[in-house]
Formats: structure tokens, sequence, C-alpha cells
């Protein structure tokens, strides 16, 4: 039963009950602040009395719509230089699937909407970029097989270093492979960082830093992974890695699970950070540029 089956059921033929509209938004992981203020911007608009579920759901609905920006920005492009793209997030939210699933969708895959119609790296499909992966997490010898085997699978360059090599290092290396072979995106994926541990946040930084050495623009664009099944605490994530990278939108995975994503509203909210891409499966064509009406279809 989704949300919007679960709250007609309550609601169907009975005044509004408040505090179960209120525990069905928490239950959504939109969290208390947004929760409590769409309730209260509902309370005193509309005589509810009169109204059935549906206009509830819909006002609820345009009031999520008003903190999510309408259109996702376009990945950040650098001209005659490879556009570097950060991938970062705490263990298994799905960074290394993410990062080929985005060199996939970034060739060209996945445009199902129209042939024509340029996809969220302004780019048309017969218009092919080339990407590169470089392979920084090193911290596990298998997240480095994991994304050769993806690297084989989709024909995409990957630079890879020792188990245990320093990742900034390799950023460097890949950055500079890259830019001679003329490779429009580098995709970094990183290793599983808890937020609360300083010192895998200052590696991150560190690789950030040395990046930068290279083009003062890098890394374009710094993006969080985030699980849609970790519910609220995707948003204290958010806040850690924010204030150590500065990120510049967000990855929610597995919105195909249990989690409705609903932490992705907060994070906006609270963060100002965009969720520019979601994945909603295993395989390589389930991932695509965040749509705003899509996702509000699929939360409530
Ligand atoms: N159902 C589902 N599973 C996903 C999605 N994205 C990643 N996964 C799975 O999550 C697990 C961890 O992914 P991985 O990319 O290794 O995470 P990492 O540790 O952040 O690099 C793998 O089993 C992936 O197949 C998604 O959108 N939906
Ligand atoms: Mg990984």
């Amino acid at each position: 039963m989704n949300f919007l089956q679960s709250l007609a059921k309550q609601f169907a033929g009975k005044p509004i009950d408040w505090d179960e509209l209120e525990e069905s938004l928490i239950r959504a992981d939109l969290g208390v602040p947004i929760t409590l203020r769409i309730i209260k911007t509902l309370q005193e608009r509309e005589a509810w009395a009169l109204l059935g579920v549906g206009d509830v759901i819909k006002a609820v609905r345009d009031e999520i719509a008003r903190i999510l920006p309408r259109d996702p920005a376009p990945i950040r492009r650098a001209t005659g230089k490879p556009s570097v793209i950060l991938i970062v997030g705490v263990n298994g939210t799905g960074k290394t699937t993410s990062a080929a699933k985005l060199a996939h969708l970034i060739q060209g895959g996945n445009c199902r909407a129209s042939v024509s119609a340029p996809n969220a790296f302004g780019v048309h499909r017969n218009a092919l970029q080339t990407v590169m992966l470089a392979a920084a997490d090193t911290f596990r010898a298998a997240a480095i097989e994991q994304l050769e085997i993806w690297a084989k699978r989709l024909d995409v360059k990957i630079v890879r270093g020792q188990h245990g090599a320093d990742p900034a290092a390799l950023c460097y290396e890949a950055y500079q492979a890259a830019a001679k072979q003329k490779i429009d995106f580098l995709l970094c994926d990183t290793a599983g960082r808890q937020h609360t541990k300083a010192n895998l946040m200052a590696e991150l930084q560190k690789i950030k830093r040395t990046l930068s050495k290279l083009d003062p623009d890098t890394p374009h664009e710094t993006l969080l992974v985030v699980d849609a099944t970790t519910g609220s605490n995707a948003l204290s994530q958010a806040r850690e890695f924010h204030n150590a990278l500065g990120l510049t939108g967000l990855v929610v995975t597995k919105l195909d699970g249990s989690g409705k994503g609903g932490v992705v509203v907060a994070i906006q909210d609270e963060l100002g950070i965009p969720t520019r891409l979601v994945g909603t499966g295993e395989t390589i064509d389930d991932f695509a540029p965040f749509d705003r009406k899509k996702y509000l279809e699929n939360l409530l």
C-alpha cells in the first residue's frame, strides 16, 4: 500500500485527523520541521472538513513541490577540459553502482523519453560523451574490482591503483590521463566514509585539494550518494559531508525499496542541496535525472 492509499484509507469518510496526517508525513521521512510547517499551512488555509482526502494529498504535494526545484540543474561542464564529478557517501549507499550508472547515462544510455531531447548533461544521444572512471576507493580491494567489472562491461576507461594507494594521488593521476585523452567526464568513486570519522573526511578534502591544483574549478560536482531506505539518517550524513566538502548535489538510491526518499526534501530545505539523480534498482538503466513530478508521485 503506498502512502496515498494508506492516507485515503485512514481518512475515508472522516474528518481530517491531523495527528494521523502528521505521523504519515514523518513516516515518509520528511522530518519534523517540514511536517509541522505543512500541517500548519494546511490548517490555516481551508475548511478541510468539507474536502476529500484527494484534496489533502494534492495540497501536501503542492507544499513539498514548493521546496524542491522544478528542474534539476544540469551537471556543470568544463570547456576543453575534463569535468570532474566526485562521488562520496557512507558505506553501501550505492556509490560504485551509481558511478557506473552515471557513466552509462553520460555515454548516452537511458534517454528513453526522447532520443532527440538533451539529457541531464545537455548532451544529445548522438553526441557521444567520453567518460573515465577513477577507482579512488583504494581502501577495499573488492571495491576496485567491482568498478573494473563495470568499466569492462560498459567499455569505459578506468584508472586504478594498488589496494591501499593514496586516493588523492590516484585522482591526480586519473585527471592527467583524462586531460591527455581529451575525456569529457572523470568520475571519481571514493571509499565509504563514516561521516563521523574526521580522518576519513580529511582524506576526501585532500582529494578535492589535490584535484583543484590541476584545475581550480574541480571537482565540478561533488555528489553525495544517500540510500533512501536509511530514512532521516541521510540528513545528518548530508550535514557532515556538506560541512566538510561543500556538496553540489545528491544522488538518492534504492528508491525502488521501502524508503520513499522524503529525506531529500528535508535536505533541500535545510541545506539547499538539490537531488540531481535517482537510482531505482540494481541494473545499469535504473538511474535517471531527478524528476520532481515522478518523485512526488512515488512519495505520496
Ligand atoms: N535496489 C537497489 N539497489 C541498489 C541501488 N543502488 C545500489 N544498489 C545496491 O546497493 C549495494 C551497494 O552498492 P555499492 O555501489 O557497492 O555501494 P558503495 O559501498 O556506496 O559503493 C549493491 O548491492 C548495489 O547493487 C538502487 O538504486 N536500488
Ligand atoms: Mg563502493
